[in-house]
């Protein structure tokens, strides 16, 4: 290592050090013990150009361990993105764009939302699988990497478990990890809890793997070398290194992992690089011009790609546009009219009318992809006229997640992050509880995503309570951000996927049922259920005595109780509320033309009642299953619950003649 390289390693270091000590919080450790191979990775490898942050061929470069953020931060002030020292200086304060751990919608050059570990090495797969089907569809267009970085949480992680046994089956030689192999967790050491050989799990999934000194510059160099060059697998660089390195009496212990080191460590750790003491957040000049250089190549890389892309684009003429509505996730003018329109003639399940509008969003929209957790015949989500990706076979459509929903959650994030593909999961409403960690972190940065899950209730009948939701939509509605679909009809079926479809800023959550659904009033149409509530069935006459508001297949109970009150002379009206949120968000008049102010309220969802209580009032009733089901007929569940037309018809009937 030369003089300059060991004044750019400190540079790294002590901006890190010199942030969390102001913060007075925050994870030096792994900044210290990462910076000769970041710094290395950073200003000699990763193809980025930091004055455009989306140029759609670059590496990706992933900080699974979001807990180091300092070290990103540091990397991306160096590197010349839009982070200038005072938001270092602001590290983890209120308005600043370095939060405590990264995220990927404040802070430009940052690729993906980590912190909850695991997440980001799921991340990084989809994004890998992400460039190689982009790279499928434009031939010759791109030559992109995705790196990151790997700590021991990550490892230990299910969610990277599975993730890593899909890329290592589908030879994503896109990507490489490296694994900070530093021995040391929060708590305590590694082998308190851990000590099987992460290489040779690695090699059984499929990857390759080298081990190396991770602070010995002539092996991180020859590995990163191998990386490059390396085309058929996933590349695993288990980089031994030690937490806190440079600190003279707390390297290696779990001290220096998550705590500031102290005004006399800090001190201590500067006289031992022969750092000035005096000047906190120092960038030597030097150091600053290496940088500025590799920058103005970066920007001449990028340029060069310009060029290459314009020609590109002139010799590719069929693929151009494809290419220009993937880049914007384009979809058609009038995607609801067209949506509407393929909705089934004949009622059906919400999952069989969806899967079949699904299939005309996917003629329509070339940047849908997705797949489902080894359900797919349940979930009717594989698109019919496209293929299974596979190793080597990356032009189609169809992700084969196998029964890996972690991953799918995690790799689902990974495509929206790479951008060009509106990414969708598939499995049973039951298994988003495997999910849920990655939908708040798409929530949270904004991604969109398209998250199916099919039979949502009780009603899904013989499998039983293990596979029945009860609390599942309600738990999805709680994260913020979250537009939660549960539609009644082919018509609402249609404006869930539209509305999917068209929401660019958040992931939608397209609840649907195993069950046929009843056929639905006539004059329905799919402008109303896009405003996520409508009336559905108007009171014959005057005001309303009783306001039904239902979603999904219990909009049928509510019609048809609304129909035998009507016998006896009640006015009742049926709102259909596929979507809350939505509904929430539309003007008052609107929402008070739908749901008046008079009226006894009555909400039916088979699933817990709590949410609910807020929108029917205290003199309401909600209708709805507030513990675990049954295994029987979903017919017999129905009865045994008083979730039938005739049930509900009767309980609301007690209630008015109560009054
Ligand atoms: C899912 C999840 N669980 C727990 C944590 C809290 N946490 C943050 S870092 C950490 C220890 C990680 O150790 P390691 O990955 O070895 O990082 P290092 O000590 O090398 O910095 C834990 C438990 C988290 N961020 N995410």
């Amino acid at each position: 290592m030369d003089d300059l390289e060991r004044l750019a390693v400190n540079t790294i270091k002590f901006l890190s050090i010199d942030a969390i000590e102001k913060a007075n919080s925050g994870h030096p450790g792994l900044p210290m013990g990462a910076a000769d191979y970041a710094f290395i990775l950073w200003s000699r490898y990763l193809k980025h150009d930091p004055s455009d942050p989306h140029w759609p061929d670059r590496d990706r470069f992933v900080l699974s361990a979001g807990h180091g953020s300092m070290l990103l931060y540091s990397l991306l002030h160096l590197s010349g993105y839009d982070l200038p020292l005072d938001e270092l200086k602001n590290f983890r304060q209120w308005g600043s764009k370095t939060p405590g751990h990264p995220e990927s919608h404040i802070t430009p050059g940052v690729e993906a939302t980590t912190g909850p570990l695991g997440q980001g090495f799921g991340n990084g797969v989809g994004m890998a699988l992400a460039a190689k089907m982009a790279e499928a569809r434009f031939p010759g267009l791109f030559n992109h990497r995705i790196w990151g970085i790997v700590s021991d949480g990550d490892m230990m992680e299910g969610v990277a478990s599975e993730a890593a046994s899909l890329a290592g089956h589908l030879r994503l030689g896109n990507l490489t990890y490296i694994y900070d192999d530093n021995k040391i967790t929060l708590d305590g050491t590694l082998d308190e809890s851990m000590d099987e050989d992460v290489g040779k799990r690695f090699e059984a999934y499929g990857w390759r793997t080298l081990h190396i000194d991770g602070h010995d510059h002539a092996q991180i160099t020859k590995a990163l070398d191998e990386a490059k060059a390396e085309r058929e697998r996933p590349f695993l660089i288990l980089a031994r290194t030690h937490i806190g390195n440079g600190a003279p009496h707390k390297h290696d212990t779990h001290k220096v992992h998550g705590e500031p080191l102290g005004a006399d460590e800090t001190k201590a750790t500067k006289e031992a690089a022969g750092w000035p003491l005096d000047k906190p957040f120092y960038v030597p000049a030097e150091v600053r011009a290496l940088w500025d250089k590799r920058k103005t190549e970066l920007q001449k890389i990028h340029a060069q790609w310009n060029e290459h892309e314009k020609k590109w684009l002139a010799e590719h003429a069929k693929e151009a546009d494809t290419y220009r509505a993937m880049r914007e996730k384009r979809v058609p003018g009038d995607l609801l009219e067209q949506l509407a329109a393929a909705a089934p003639p004949k009622t059906d399940a919400t999952r069989g009318l969806a899967g079949t509008i699904l299939q005309k969003a996917a003629a329509l929209v070339p940047s849908l992809v997705g797949g489902d957790a080894d359900l797919g015949g349940s979930t009717k989500t594989p698109i019919k006229d496209s293929t299974k990706v596979q190793a080597g076979k990356f032009d189609g459509r169809n992700l084969r997640f196998g029964i890996r929903e972690h991953a799918m959650g995690a790799m689902a994030n990974g495509f929206a992050y790479y951008g060009m593909f509106v990414p969708f999961t598939a499995t049973f409403l039951t298994f988003s509880d495997y999910m849920r960690p990655s939908i708040r972190l798409a929530a949270l940065a904004r991604l969109q995503v398209v998250h199916v899950f099919t039979h949502d209730s009780v009603f899904l009948g013989e499998d039983g309570p293990t596979h029945q939701s009860v609390e599942h939509v309600s738990a999805l509605r709680l994260i913020p951000h979250v537009h939660v679909w549960r539609p009644a009809d082919g018509v609402e079926c249609a404006a869930a996927w539209a509305a999917a479809l068209q929401r660019k800023d958040g992931p939608t959550e397209m609840i649907l049922s195993r069950q046929k659904v009843a056929e639905p009033p006539p004059g329905t149409h799919a402008g109303d259920a896009m405003k996520g509530g409508y009336v559905i069935l108007r009171e014959e006459s005057g005001t309303p005595d009783v306001v039904f508001m239902a979603t999904g297949s219990e909009v049928g109970v509510a019609v048809e109780a609304a129909r035998e009150l009507g016998k006896g002379g009640t006015r009742v009206r049926v709102v259909s509320l596929p979507c809350l949120e939505v509904f929430a968000a539309q003007d008052a008049s609107w929402r008070d033309a739908v749901l008046p102010s008079t009226g006894l309220r009555v909400s039916i969802e088979a699933g817990r009642t709590d949410l609910w209580k807020a929108w029917v009032g205290p003199d309401g009733i909600t209708i709805g299953v507030d513990d675990f089901g049954y295994s029987a007929p979903y017919e017999v569940i129905a009865k045994h619950l008083g979730l039938t037309g005739p049930q509900v018809a009767a309980r609301v009937r007690e209630r008015l003649t109560r009054k």
